[in-house]
């Protein structure tokens, strides 16, 4: 049987459903889990369905969160959409459901659900949520269709993505011919940021560290976090505002979250391939965009000597290529 059907027939068959995502959410995993939510109960308006999670303020005008009591999952099914690992889901006691559902496009890293999709060659968990609707019964409204769009566009980084494609395209040009969404007021929630980032952005810019090898990276202690008035998880959200500088393969943004007691590394390349990298140091991602959290700057360091060399043997291969 074709998956989405697989899918769409499971999801009918369960009256309670839950959503989940990962971990330190972006608006891909945002606005999928909102937008299936809502395209469930168009087509199914008498189930159950909450998309869970830690809410954020910045992703607040894609709509709330709900909350679920641990006696939901034993006979609901658990939905997880752009997340390919089980530790890093949003969502306690994972294997109480009664049965559950992968969606995803990062590269597969391990199997923890009954039915599993993951196609690396999406752009986002968004264009695999709308390529399922257009091929299932499930029902598309204005507002999810507009969810679906932010989704798109945030990962592919404004169509700009290397898993971007012709489907990406063909998908988005359905969505707004079909709903008519008026997709360019949509960006003023995106890319709307307060003075104070745009200040940690000179900032970055001002200090960035670049080596002989082409690594560049900014080591954001609590105390410079705090003096420009921002928050930890705020360089690593303009971290594509700094792609194609010449001198550049790949950088790494360190902020330190005393809060949460770790140290995130937000990381990308226009070259090597870096997430085996930061899988080695209680992380992952995509090939070419991911995300670490260690607990010293020792551990920092080791990391950025790893991408340092990368970006040495990038390099040397190059030049032996020209
Ligand atoms: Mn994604």
């Amino acid at each position: 049987m074709n998956i989405y059907k697989e899918i769409y027939k499971t999801i009918k068959s369960f009256d309670k459903i839950v959503i989940a995502r990962h971990l330190g959410v972006d608006p891909d995993a945002m606005a999928s889990s909102l937008a299936l939510k809502q395209i469930i109960l168009n087509t199914f308006p008498n189930k159950k369905v909450y998309a869970v999670g830690v809410p954020t303020s910045r992703f607040k005008y894609m709509g709330t969160l709900d909350k679920i009591n641990d006696e939901i999952a034993k006979d609901a099914l658990l939905i997880v959409l752009d997340t390919p690992d089980k530790r890093r889901v949003d969502i306690e006691n994972i294997d109480n459901f009664k049965s559950s559902i992968k969606i995803d496009h990062h590269p597969f890293v391990e199997k923890f659900c009954d039915i599993e999709y993951f196609n690396e060659d999406a752009s986002s968990t968004c264009e695999i949520i709308l390529d399922m609707i257009y091929n299932t019964k499930l029902i598309l409204d204005k507002r999810s269709a507009e969810l679906l769009f932010q989704g798109i566009v945030s990962d592919t980084n404004r169509f700009t993505t290397i898993n971007t494609s012709y489907k990406t395209f063909d998908l988005v040009h359905r969505l707004i011919k079909d709903t008519n969404i008026n997709f360019t007021s949509l960006y003023d929630n995106l890319y709307m940021r307060p003075m104070s980032e745009i200040r940690l952005q000179g900032y970055i810019s001002q200090n960035l560290i670049v080596t002989e090898n082409g690594l560049a990276y900014i080591k954001l202690t609590n105390d410079i976090i705090k003096e420009l008035g921002v928050d930890s998880a705020s360089a690593g959200n303009m971290i594509n505002n700094f792609n194609y500088i010449d001198e550049v393969i790949v950088w790494a943004f360190i902020s330190e979250d005393v809060k949460n007691n770790i140290i995130k590394v937000t990381m990308r390349s226009r070259g090597p391939i870096i997430n085996t990298i930061a899988s080695k140091h209680n992380g992952g991602g995509h090939e070419r965009a991911s995300g670490a959290r260690v607990t010293t700057f020792e551990e920092v360091d080791i990391l950025l000597d790893e991408l340092d060399n990368v970006c040495k043997e990038y390099r040397s291969v190059k030049n032996e290529n020209n």
